[in-house]
């Protein structure tokens, strides 16, 4: 956190990694969020996961469920409810400790037969370091994968296929190019949730590195890069003022009007999640949209 946070500060222009918006209070927003009715990705992803699930577990028989980016249980359990009759381990990685050791502990409290082994990490560094083991199927869901630039995400998947056995597969949730409108209205919901959500990574670097951000003095900015195919998520600021990060030993200036980007999350085309798993040397078994054909969940092998 410190590296990632001195270099985004430092950088021109500034950005911040969306990674750190997820303590406590920053986990509890995102859940606000997943039910807000602007942001569909969740409820689209659901309805996959509910229809797909039988077959997921037909083919991938799997013995581990390993999950990045431990999600709230819901999804979790349509995955361990479908594949109850092979599965022996469930490994939910995240890098925020405070939400994983609830939702584990619920999880292996509702079921019995399966050993929970949470690992608190960072899975863009520490993929390596993850069980290896058994029979796996890693699931990468909701469209975190969007979050990462294209360079970063393509040698991610390289990555984890260089961590996968023959046997082993991906599940991975991504969002679709759609609407600008509604794409936008996603990041910039009418209560503010999102906002709130967005200024939310201030209160952590401030409470973590003992900096002094006024969040109120950051205006929430959600926009539709086109060129890209992501919305980009910044944090503007409506003064002029430095800011002091004590625990990086910091003084950042911020020009009124200034933006910092926080986040990107990237929507994609079919054939392009094709190409990038292909590239990593995964084969795509599956890609299935819910029926409105807003989001995407893909089974990929070596
Ligand atoms: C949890 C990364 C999938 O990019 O849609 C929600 C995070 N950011 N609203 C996303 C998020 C703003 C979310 N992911």
């Amino acid at each position: 956190m410190r590296l990632d946070v001195r270099a985004g500060l430092t950088s021109t222009p500034k950005t911040l990694p969306p990674k750190y918006f997820y303590d406590e209070r920053g986990s509890a927003l995102f859940e606000e969020i997943t039910r807000l009715e602007e942001y569909y990705p969740t409820r689209r992803e659901r309805e996959i996961l509910t229809a797909r699930a039988p077959e997921i577990a037909a083919i991938t028989g799997a013995d581990t469920l390993l999950e990045l980016g431990a999600g709230s249980g819901e999804k979790t359990r349509l995955l361990l409810d479908a594949l109850h009759a092979t599965l022996n381990t469930y490994v939910p990685v995240d890098v925020s400790g405070d939400f994983l050791a609830e939702a584990a502990g619920q999880i292996a409290a509702d079921h019995p037969g399966v050993t929970v082994r949470a690992v608190v990490a960072d899975y863009e560094r520490h993929l390596h370091l993850l069980p290896s083991t058994g029979r796996r199927l890693i699931a990468f869901l909701g469209g975190t994968i969007g979050n990462m630039p294209p360079s970063t995400r393509i040698g991610f998947l390289g990555a984890l296929r260089a961590t996968m056995n023959d046997d082993d597969a991906l599940l991975l949730g991504a969002d679709l190019v759609k609407d600008e409108d509604r794409l936008v209205r996603a990041y910039d919901d009418a209560r503010g949730v999102t906002a709130e959500f967005n200024r939310n990574v201030l209160h952590v670097i401030n409470r973590d590195l003992d900096a002094d951000f006024d969040p109120s003095a950051f205006e929430h900015v959600a926009r539709w890069n086109a060129a890209e195919e992501w919305i980009e998520m910044r944090l503007r600021s409506t003064r002029d003022r430095d800011v002091h990060v004590k625990g990086l030993d910091l003084e950042v200036h911020f020009a009124e009007g200034e933006e910092m980007r926080t986040e990107i999350s990237s929507k994609f085309r079919p054939e392009r999640l094709e190409a990038e798993l292909g590239a990593a040397g995964l084969k795509l078994a599956e890609l299935w949209t819910d029926q409105a054909g807003d989001f995407s969940l893909s089974l990929a092998r070596p």
